[in-house]
């Protein structure tokens, strides 16, 4: 009797699992990173990768395309039309949405006469999109804060004039998808004063905006530790409707090495983990912000397509190996080593993505533990199985990886032979008490190639530093 009513329950959630398994709505990729645009070759494949992978959106809002932000009034010169062109019937052959995006805040005229020519500026712009097959559009005010945090338009005139657009748009097309917009205020603490109220600029852009309009957010920061169901719901109450994601990971567009402006690049870390923490409930839509390094991203990407086709049953770790498996296949477990060390992004104002490392920084607490309290070292044969296994990797994927991947990862790959090399040292000089003469010339080394190629900093790089501080302190 109990077996026929555990079986028919088992049925029961095996069928309403398959069945009600729901999908985020509107899911995929928004390039909307700042630095080095994607290719044209690039933006078709990505399209393709949409595609094979579920995902169904794809937002062009390349930040340092001009004539989408800075010269966002211009149009297109014919050659950059053309190529947009082609995007979008690529998009078409593989069912996914070609979403135009124009972020026209920077110096967009809402009220009288400039007003009225702006307004009009903006709709030639999607316009020729349409033409072009364009039926989805995105109007995006984002980034327009200066130092001092202030902004110069309200939320009733930005929410205003993209209700306008809206409008103007389903007059003259009947087959124009929903407008997606970014407001000034993306992220929940910036939508709140300091006693937790609701800021003006958010009020009256949450107030005036349409509910047709899809606003996206970024979740409590720009770049943050995941979105709780909690904060996620708390977002919806500020704007009454529920909110689209857009999820600040893999972009890398914000990493640079802390070491001096003048020779520091952007993209120096790689955020080769998977989409994490977000959550179970189903948001309206979810983007993906992407890096400059394009096959690079697409660890990330793929996990975060597996996330919006069922969120309630993700599982991140499990995604993340499925993936490595599918895109690198014998060169996955180097590829995980690797990514294990480079999936944690993180400064002043930005934290995502799984921490660096786990198992290498519990291998070197151990050694470190006795180290200090100079008794005989613990745990050497682990750290130091976990060292060879570094360099291993870094040497197969040198050795082994397409073009297309290293030409991307080349600069970091390097950098991690390095470290690995560099902790064989450290380790070397725990056990010989003494540092090693050569493991302070490839720190140097190492500090050198950092403007370029980061990793690891609080793991296998930590590693570094934090022995020859011992060595030096204890026994110089
Ligand atoms: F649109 C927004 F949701 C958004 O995230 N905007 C930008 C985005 O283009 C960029 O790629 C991303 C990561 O850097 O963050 C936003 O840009 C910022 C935000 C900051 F607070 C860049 C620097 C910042 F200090």
């Amino acid at each position: 009797m109990t077996n026929k009513i555990l079986s028919v329950i088992f049925l029961l959630v095996l069928f309403s699992r398959t069945t009600f398994a729901a999908s985020i709505p509107l899911r995929g990729v928004v390039e909307g990173f700042y630095g080095k645009e994607w290719t044209a070759e690039e933006r078709a494949d990505v399209l393709r990768f949409c595609h094979s992978n579920h995902l169904n959106a794809y937002i062009y809002a390349p930040k340092d395309d001009p004539y989408h932000r800075k010269k966002w009034r211009k149009p297109y010169p014919a050659d950059k039309l053309d190529a947009l062109g082609n995007l979008v019937a690529v998009a078409q052959q593989n069912n996914v949405r070609f979403i135009f995006a124009v972020s026209p805040g920077l110096d967009l005229s809402y009220h009288g006469a400039k007003g009225e020519k702006d307004f009009a500026l903006l709709m030639r712009k999607l316009d020729v999109m349409y033409k072009i097959g364009v039926r989805d559009f995105a109007v995006f005010f984002d980034d327009l804060k200066d130092k001092n945090g202030m902004h110069h338009e309200s939320g009733k005139a930005q929410a205003g004039f993209l209700n306008r657009v809206q409008k103007e748009l389903r007059r003259q097309y009947k087959d124009v998808a929903s407008l997606i917009t970014v407001p000034t205020e993306y992220y929940r603490f910036d939508m709140l004063g300091n006693s937790g109220e609701t800021n003006d600029y958010t009020k009256d852009f949450a107030d005036t905006l349409s509910k047709e309009i899809i606003v996206l957010y970024t979740g409590d920061g720009v770049v943050c530790d995941g979105i709780s169901e909690e904060d996620y719901q708390a977002a919806n109450t500020i704007y009454g409707r529920e909110l689209g994601i857009w999820w600040n990971y893999p972009v890398n567009d914000y990493s640079v090495a802390p070491v001096g402006k003048r020779r520091a690049k952007r993209n120096a870390k790689l955020a080769l983990g998977a989409i994490e923490k977000l959550p179970a409930s189903n948001a309206s839509a979810v983007f993906f912000n992407p890096m400059s390094q394009y096959n690079m991203s697409k660890i990330a990407l793929a996990t975060g397509a597996i996330y919006a086709d069922d969120p309630a049953s993700y599982d991140a770790s499990q995604a993340w190996d499925r993936v490595l498996k599918e895109q690198f296949g014998e060169l996955a477990p180097a590829m995980k080593v690797f990514a294990v060390h480079s999936s944690h992004m993180e400064n002043s104002w930005a934290k995502c993505g799984a921490d660096d490392a786990p198992e290498f920084v519990d291998a070197v607490r151990t050694v470190m533990m006795s180290a200090r309290l100079n008794r005989k070292l613990t745990g050497v044969a682990e750290l130091s199985r976990q060292i060879d296994e570094m360099e291993k990797a870094a040497d197969l994927l040198l050795n082994n990886l397409e073009p297309r991947y290293l030409a991307e990862c080349k600069p970091q790959l390097k950098q991690f032979k390095r470290i690995a090399q560099a902790d064989r040292l450290a380790l070397k000089s725990l056990q010989d008490k003494k540092i090693d003469p050569r493991l302070k010339a490839l720190r140097r080394e190492i500090h050198k190639h950092a403007p370029k190629a980061i990793l690891s900093e609080k793991a296998a790089l930590k590693f570094i530093d934090d022995t020859i501080d011992l060595l030096g302190t204890q026994w110089e």
